[in-house]
C-alpha cells in the first residue's frame, strides 16, 4: 500500500485497482476458479478466525451454508479493529476488506494459519464477491460495513446497534461472484471434513457447521475435541485394530516453536502418517516430519538392541519397518514458517527438525521404558514387519527377473496393443474371461491393452506386500504397468497414460473395483495422485426412437432423455446387459471408443479421507463392509479417491 498521508481519493483508486487486478488473474491468487477456488474463499476467512484462535482470543467458530449458497462465519474473537487506520483514514476493518495485502501490515506476534500474513485473504475474498457484510461486536456496540460487486465499499463502517457488554467477535457473509467462478454450489461434506481436521488441530476449540438450503432447523455439526491430536489418532484408527492401548502423546515447545506428536500402532500394514504446520497439511512432510522419524528407528532400533531383542548380527530396523501399522499425527505451529517445495507442501525450517527429535525421542524412550509390556508388541511388530520386507525383496525379484524373461507374454494374460509410446496408451482392466474377450475384439488394437482378471483380487489392506507379490494376478498388474513396486517404483516407468477399470454395473463390479482401487491406492499410490486412474463407465439403458440408438448411464440421464423427447415419439428401451454378454461392438460403441465414452477420473481430493474410508471398506470388520459395500455401490462409485 501507500505511503504516509495519502489522500483518501487517492487511496481508494488504488484500492479499486487492487481488488481488480485479483478479478482479472483469480488463479494467482485462490488458485482456482473451480469448485476448489469456490471453498478457498471460505477457507480464507476460517483462517482468520483460526489465528484469532491461536492468539488466544476466540474459543468458538460457526459456518453457515445459507438458502442463497452464501456462506457465514462467525467467531467470537476480539472483533478486527474498528479504529480509523492512520495509513487509509478508512476504518480498519474496511482496510481489511478492500486494501490487498493489508493485513500484513497489522497486529504482530503469534502463529498465521495463512503461513503469511494475517487478514491477507479477506480482500481477496471480498473482490471475489457479489456482496460481502461485515459485522463486528465489540465496546459494547456492533458495527456493520458492506460490499458489493467485487470488494466496492457501498456502507461505511457503521454502528448498528448496541451489543452486549462483554459480547465481542466478528460475524461475515459473503456471496461468491457466479461470474468468477464456474459454479455457485457449496459442498456440505467438504466444510464438514476441514472443520473436522481443525478441531482435531487445535484441541479445545468448538467448531461448528450448518447447512441451511434444505433445512433451516437443523442444530448443524459440532467439532470439539479437548484431546487434540491424541483424538484425531483416535478416530483414524476407529476402523482398525490397535495393538496397543495407550494413544502416545508427546509436545513441547521452543522459542515459540510448537511441536505435539500422537501416535498408536494398529495391526495392519500400512502407515497412515499426517503431518501439519499452523493447520496446514504439510503432504510433502519436511523437517517437523524428518525429525520424529528419524528418531523413531533411532530409538526403537536402540531399545531393541539394549534388550537384546535385535541380536549383535542382526541389521538393524529400517525406516519403513518401524512405521508398519503407524498412524501418526504430527503437528507444528510455526511464527515463522518456510514452506518449500512445488506445491509448498513441505516445512523447511532446519531448527525444526532438531526440536522434533529431541521432543520425540526423549519422550518414547520413556514411554517404552516405563510401558515394557507395550514396548514388547510395538518391537514385535517392528521386526515382523523386517521379516516380510526380506521376504518381498525375494519375491519382488523374482517377478522382475520373470518379468525380463518375458515381456511379451505376460503369462499370456495381457493382450498389449501395438504403439509403445506410453502417452497415447491405455490399459482396460476387465473383470472376467468373457468380458475380457469381447474388449480384446472391440478395442483398438493400436493404443488399447486389455488385462482381463478373473474373479476377485486379493484385498492388500489385509495383505502385506510379500503375499500380494505372490498373488498371480497382482503380479501381472504390477508388470503390465512397468513400474516397479515399493522401494523399486518409478512413475516415469509406466507404460499407460490411461488405466481404466472396467467393471459391470452392479455390486459385484463395484467391489471388484474398489479392490482395484485399494490396490491402487496403497501400492501405486503416485499413479492415482498423477490422475492415471479411471473408471469406465459402461451404460444401464439402452432407448430405440427411430433409427436412433442412444445409451444412456442411469436412470437420472434416462428419464432427462425421455423427458426431451417429443410426446408421440414412439420409443423402446432396454436395460443393458453385464459387459461378458456385450458383443466387441456394441462394448465399443458405449464404453471404450474414446470418442464417445464417458470416463470418470478417480481423484484423491483428501489422502486422510481416502485412507479412513479404505480402513473401512477393508479392514478387519467383514460385515459392515458387506453391508457398506452393498448399501452404497453407488457411493462407491464416487469415493473421494
Ligand atoms: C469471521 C472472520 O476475521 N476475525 C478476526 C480478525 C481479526 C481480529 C480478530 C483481530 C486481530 C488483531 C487484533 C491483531 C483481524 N484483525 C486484523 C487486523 N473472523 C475474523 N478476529 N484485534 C482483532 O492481529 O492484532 C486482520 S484480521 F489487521 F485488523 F488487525
Amino acid at each position: 500500500m501507500a505511503e504516509n498521508n495519502l489522500h483518501y481519493g487517492e487511496s481508494d483508486i488504488q484500492v479499486l485497482e487492487g481488488l481488480e487486478a485479483v478479478r482479472k488473474r483469480p488463479g494467482m491468487y485462490i488458485g482456482t476458479t473451480d469448485v476448489k477456488g469456490l471453498h478457498h474463499l471460505v477457507w480464507e476467512i476460517v483462517d482468520n478466525s483460526i489465528d484469532e484462535a491461536l492468539a488466544g482470543f476466540c474459543k468458538n467458530i460457526e459456518v453457515v451454508i445459507n438458502k442463497d449458497n452464501s456462506i457465514t462465519v462467525k467467531d467470537d474473537g476480539r472483533g478486527i479493529p474498528v479504529g480509523i487506520h492512520p495509513k487509509t483514514g478508512i476504518s480498519t476493518v474496511e482496510t481489511v476488506y478492500t486494501v490487498l495485502h493489508a493485513g500484513g501490515k497489522f497486529g504482530g506476534g503469534g502463529y498465521k494459519v495463512s503461513g503469511g500474513l494475517h487478514g491477507v485473504g479477506a480482500s481477496v475474498v471480498n473482490a471475489l464477491s457479489k456482496w460481502v457484510t461485515v459485522t463486528v461486536y465489540k465496546d459494547a456496540k456492533i458495527y456493520e460495513t458492506k460490499f458489493e460487486n467485487g470488494g466496492k465499499t457501498v456502507q461505511g463502517l457503521q454502528v448498528i446497534g448496541e451489543g452486549e457488554l462483554n459480547r465481542t467477535g466478528t460475524h461475515v457473509t459473503f456471496k461468491p461472484d457466479p461470474e468468477i467462478f464456474d459454479t455457485d454450489i457449496y459442498d456440505y461434506e467438504t466444510l464438514k471434513v476441514r472443520m473436522r481436521e481443525l478441531a482435531f488441530l487445535n484441541k479445545g476449540l468448538s467448531l461448528t457447521i450448518r447447512d441451511d438450503r434444505d433445512d433451516e432447523d437443523t442444530t448443524g455439526e459440532k467439532f470439539l475435541y479437548e484431546g487434540g491430536i491424541k483424538e484425531y489418532v483416535k478416530y483414524l484408527n476407529q476402523n482398525k485394530t490397535p495393538i496397543h492401548s495407550e494413544i502416545i502423546y508427546l509436545e513441547g515447545e521452543e522459542d515459540g516453536i510448537m511441536f505435539e506428536v500422537a501416535m498408536q500402532y494398529n495391526s495392519g500394514y500400512n502407515d497412515s502418517i499426517y503431518s501439519f504446520v499452523n493447520n496446514i497439511n504439510t503432504h510433502d512432510g519436511g523437517t517437523h516430519e524428518e525429525g520424529v522419524r528419524r528418531a523413531l528407528t533411532r530409538v526403537i532400533n536402540n531399545y531393541a538392541r539394549k534388550k537384546n531383542i535385535l541380536k549383535e548380527k542382526d541389521d538393524s530396523l529400517t525406516g519403513d519397518d518401524v512405521k508398519e501399522g503407524l498412524t501418526m499425527i504430527v503437528s507444528c505451529k510455526h511464527p515463522n514458517p518456510q514452506f518449500e517445495g512445488q506445491t509448498k507442501g513441505r516445512l523447511g525450517n532446519s531448527e525444526v527438525r532438531k526440536l522434533a527429535d529431541n521432543v520425540f525421542s526423549q519422550g518414547f524412550e520413556r514411554f517404552l521404558l516405563e510401558n515394557p509390556d507395550e514396548a514388547k508388541i510395538i518391537i514385535e511388530k517392528t521386526m515382523t514387519a523386517a521379516r516380510a520386507r526380506v521376504a518381498a525383496k525375494k519375491a519382488r525379484e523374482f517377478a522382475r527377473r520373470k518379468s525380463d524373461l518375458d515381456v511379451v507374454n505376460f503369462g499370456g494374460k495381457l493382450e498389449d496393443c501395438k504403439e509403445k509410446d506410453p502417452s497415447v496408451c491405455e490399459v482396460f482392466i476387465v473383470e472376467g474371461d468373457s468380458a475380457g474377450g469381447s474388449a480384446i475384439k472391440g478395442r483398438d488394437s493400436m493404443t488399447q491393452a486389455i488385462l482381463p482378471i478373473r474373479g476377485k483380487i486379493l484385498n492388500v489392506e489385509k495383505a502385506r506386500l510379500d503375499r500380494a507379490l505372490s498373488n498371480e494376478e497382482i503380479r501381472t498388474i504390477i508388470t503390465a504397468f512397468g513400474t516397479g513396486i515399493g522401494q523399486e517404483f518409478d512413475l516415469s516407468k509406466l507404460r499407460y497414460n490411461k488405466i481404466i477399470i472396467m467393471t459391470d454395473a452392479d455390486v459385484d463390479g463395484a467391489h471388484i473395483r474398489v479392490l482395484l482401487l485399494t490396490l491402487f491406492y496403497r501400492f501405486f499410490k503416485p499413479i492415482v495422485e498423477a490422475g492415471h486412474v479411471y473408471a469406465a463407465q459402461p451404460p444401464l439403458f439402452c432407448i430405440k426412437h427411430g433409427k436412433t440408438i442412444k445409451y444412456v448411464l442411469d436412470e437420472k440421464e434416462r428419464d432427462s432423455y425421455l423427458a426431451s423427447l417429443n410426446q408421440n415419439t414412439k420409443y423402446e428401451i432396454f436395460r443393458m446387459k453385464g459387459l461378458g454378454e456385450m458383443d466387441p461392438e456394441e462394448l465399443n460403441e458405449t464404453t471404450m471408443d474414446i470418442n464417445k465414452r464417458v470416463l470418470r477420473k478417480i481423484t484423491v481430493e483428501d489422502a486422510i479421507e481416502a485412507d479412513a474410508a479404505f480402513s473401512k471398506l477393508m479392514g478387519e470388520e467383514v460385515e459392515p463392509r458387506r453391508q457398506f459395500i452393498e448399501e452404497n455401490a453407488k457411493f462407491v462409485e464416487n469415493l473421494d479417491i
